[in-house]
């Protein structure tokens, strides 16, 4: 393989710290799952409009790789290679009453932790047989949880189109046939091994070997943030008393993406803000004081509709998991209050 050519507009992480000279340095370097460079940055190579462009296929990758995963990560999250990462799951310490008790702005509130199985490759570079051990042993850590946690899974093998789209458009299901992914390896198989767990009001869900081998996620209507993430921490103690979940002392829980390391915690609202969002900056710089991510309503990638958006925490890594659910409480409270200035209502 030789170096990539990159467009001269591209704008992906990859495209920025990938030298000729680092490339030609690791070309040949593999990880002992046989995970190598090109594999790593391929999502990016066939995806230029990539924000990241690269995926691990190991925790080997991240060693072997740091001085392309290094940058990444510091641009990314802020943490530098000798920075320590921290975690609190302590429910007590965040400080989120309901920031829209009327029910006027959040739709609803959703927390997502990723985890990988320990002692396994991450997705890009498991094998068939390997993932399909993932789905039986989560699937049987699953099968344990009791109260409002029990529920159900349902493979993605023989369940019908209607369903799988309905539970799609109902922001309960991960899409199908993502790009990125696919250029990662991700979709290798597809759909064997994967599937969806949830509980009776689908409240508490978990996707099985999609991105990660698990996405742990809480999730419910409306602006109770810390009831969100009280059912979260649960759910994370309850999974990972059967699971041994894949963590670095350096880098924290081990994602096959690198925004994800860390707490590998993403919480978010679906908000209506339609004065603020006219003014496209003001709204940018909110979210950008408060290390928000701004997506569209049917998650990464996609638009908004309805003056709809997803606003959820940038930082994982370097960052309590506290700490990141505590960043989107305040920007959401800031741009809640800057809403009602605008409407006159404040
Ligand atoms: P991830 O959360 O794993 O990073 P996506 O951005 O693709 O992945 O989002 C996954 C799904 O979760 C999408 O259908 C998205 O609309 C939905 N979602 C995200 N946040 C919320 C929320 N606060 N309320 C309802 N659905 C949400
Ligand atoms: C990309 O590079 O665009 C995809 N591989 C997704 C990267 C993760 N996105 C993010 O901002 N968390």
């Amino acid at each position: 393989m030789t170096y990539p050519t990159f467009s001269t507009d591209c704008q992906s992480m990859l495209c920025r710290f990938l030298t000729p000279e680092m490339f030609e340095a690791l070309k040949d370097v593999q990880t002992s799952n046989g995970f190598t460079l090109e594999q790593a940055i391929r999502s990016g190579v066939d995806n230029p409009d990539s924000s990241i462009g690269v995926y691990a296929g190991d925790e080997e990758s991240y060693i072997l790789y740091a001085a392309l995963f290094d940058p990444i990560i510091e641009a990314y999250h802020g943490f530098h290679p000798t920075d320590a990462h921290r975690s609190d799951l302590d429910p007590a310490k965040l400080k989120a009453p309901n920031p829209d008790p009327e029910g006027e702005f959040i739709l609803s509130t959703r927390i997502r932790v990723g985890r990988n199985v320990a002692d396994l490759p991450l997705g890009p570079a498991i094998t068939r047989e390997q993932r399909d051990e993932v789905e039986r042993r989560v699937v049987a850590g699953l099968e344990t949880l009791t109260g409002d946690l029990a529920g159900t899974y349902y493979p993605l093998t023989g369940m019908s189109p209607e369903t799988q789209r309905a539970l799609i458009e109902d922001h309960f299901l991960f899409k199908e046939g993502d790009r990125f992914l696919e250029s990662a390896g991700l979709n290798r198989d597809w759909p064997s091994g994967r599937g969806i767990y949830h509980n009776h009001d689908k409240t508490f869900l978990v996707w099985v070997n999609e991105e990660d081998q698990m996405r742990i996620i809480s999730m419910q209507p409306g602006g109770d943030i810390a009831e969100v993430f009280r059912r979260l921490v649960r759910a994370i103690a309850g999974i990972g008393s059967q699971v041994p979940f894949a963590r670095s002392a350096h880098l924290g829980y081990l994602t096959s993406c690198p925004t994800n390391l860390g707490t590998a915690m993403r919480a978010s609202v679906h908000i209506a803000l339609p004065k603020l969002t006219e003014d496209r900056e003001r709204f940018e710089a909110i979210c950008a004081k408060h290390h928000l991510q701004i997506r569209g309503v049917h998650g990464e990638h996609s638009e908004s509709e309805g003056g709809v958006y997803d606003i959820s925490n940038l930082r994982r890594l370097g960052v309590t998991e506290v700490e990141a659910v505590q960043d989107m409480v305040d920007g959401v409270v800031e741009l809640i209050a800057e809403e009602k200035r605008l409407r006159g209502t404040a």
